[in-house]
């Protein structure tokens, strides 16, 4: 049985305005840096898919990264699996993370998106689940604003698709200041209802200790990224001080990152970020490393093609929604009372404005 081959593939970069700008401890971003890659096959099947790689004046660098790993698979039958893994090995001289995974992560989403198509089912299908819909909490927003008007925001978050929970970006000035904010945020979400926390690598060691313990008792469902994501020992140490659960996992660079977490044992949770993690087939490892910890799994950004991969996570937890690519997409994938919902189409149904792209448009 012979599948289709690559022919080519397209890549565009856009600096898309966001409606609620990001204020986080790791920056103020007003824009978000969407880079959107399309394969084509030989039987006309287009694979789509888009990477979000934080700073746009890289997207020169990504592209040319993705279009050098191309060349490895181009004029061959589709096989995302097989073709992440040799990517992954061909990818040892330069490193297995960074840009060079970015790209490598863009195009295993593309070639998936593919090969679901020519299947002619939804993704999450493919993979050899179902579809249904996802629990999500509501992440545009709650930022590092004043905290008197957080909760006004709350209320609007969850009345934006029927949510139950909300992730507060903490790291203030002062822990009276992170207090306020986290008791405007729950006086609008109720005693029950779950409250994430993001530190967004704010922290020094000493500082998390004691911000930290200062919100233990706060009933906060995390506490995710107080210090630096590289310092696996710091995380460790909180780990052991704190009641409250500690969350990782954006920052992991491929399942190895992941792998050496879990090992450690120095989070309670993990987030894999669809991009940095190794697209669909670098997910796809990390949840089953994930299931034979115990670990829940949440996603972070991609909401879309994330709500699939949740659905053959066997420790599925949250998924992060934000819109933040909303304005790219001619369908954007819908919410309902809290939960996403996975089209019923083939492949992930991504598609992208042309249009859009264009107006905000960034040479690569
Ligand atoms: C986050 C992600 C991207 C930009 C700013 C903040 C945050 C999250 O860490 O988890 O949503
Ligand atoms: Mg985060």
């Amino acid at each position: 049985m012979s599948k289709p081959t690559i022919k080519s593939i397209e890549i565009k970069a856009a600096n898309i305005p966001l409606n609620n700008p990001v204020i986080a401890r790791i920056g103020t971003f007003s824009n978000w840096a969407f880079m959107t890659i399309e394969i084509k096959c030989s039987d006309n099947t287009t694979g789509k898919g888009y990477i979000g790689p934080y700073l746009i004046q890289y997207a020169p660098a990504i592209a040319m990264t993705m279009r050098e790993l191309f060349k490895q698979f181009e004029g061959r039958e589709i096989a995302p699996y097989q073709f992440f893994n040799e990517g992954m090995k061909s990818l040892s001289l330069l490193g297995r993370s960074g840009i060079a995974l970015y790209a490598l992560a863009g195009l295993d989403i593309a070639f998936w998106d593919a090969e679901a198509k020519v299947a002619g089912v939804p993704l999450c299908v493919h993979l050899g689940g179902s579809i249904s819909p996802v629990k999500s909490y509501n992440s545009n927003g709650l930022w590092l604003k004043e905290p008197e008007s957080l909760y006004d925001e709350t209320l609007s978050l969850l009345n934006n698709g029927g949510f139950e929970i909300v992730k507060v970006r903490l790291g203030r000035p002062s822990l009276s200041e992170d207090l306020k904010a986290v008791e405007n945020v729950r006086k609008a979400l109720g005693a029950e209802r779950l409250l994430l926390s993001d530190f967004n690598q704010g922290l020094s060691l000493p500082d998390a200790i004691m911000r930290l313990k200062g919100l233990d008792n706060e009933g906060l469902y995390w506490f995710e990224e107080p210090v630096v994501y590289h310092d696996f020992d710091a995380y460790k140490e909180l780990r052991r001080r704190m009641n409250t659960p500690i969350m990782m996992g954006e920052n992991f660079h491929g399942p190895d990152d992941a792998m050496r977490a879990m090992k450690d044992q120095i989070c309670d949770f993990i987030m894999p970020d669809l991009m940095r993690i190794g697209g669909v087939s670098g997910w796809v490892k990390t949840a089953s490393i994930a299931e034979s910890f115990g670990i829940q799994v949440s996603t972070h950004l991609f909401p879309e093609v994330s709500s699939h991969l949740m659905r053959v996570t066997p420790t599925a937890h949250l998924l992060e929604w934000t819109d933040w690519a909303e304005l790219i997409l001619v369908e954007p994938y819908k919410i309902e009372k809290g939960h996403i919902v996975i089209p019923e189409v083939p492949g992930t149904g991504i598609e992208f404005k042309k249009e859009v792209l264009e107006k905000y448009k960034v040479e690569c």
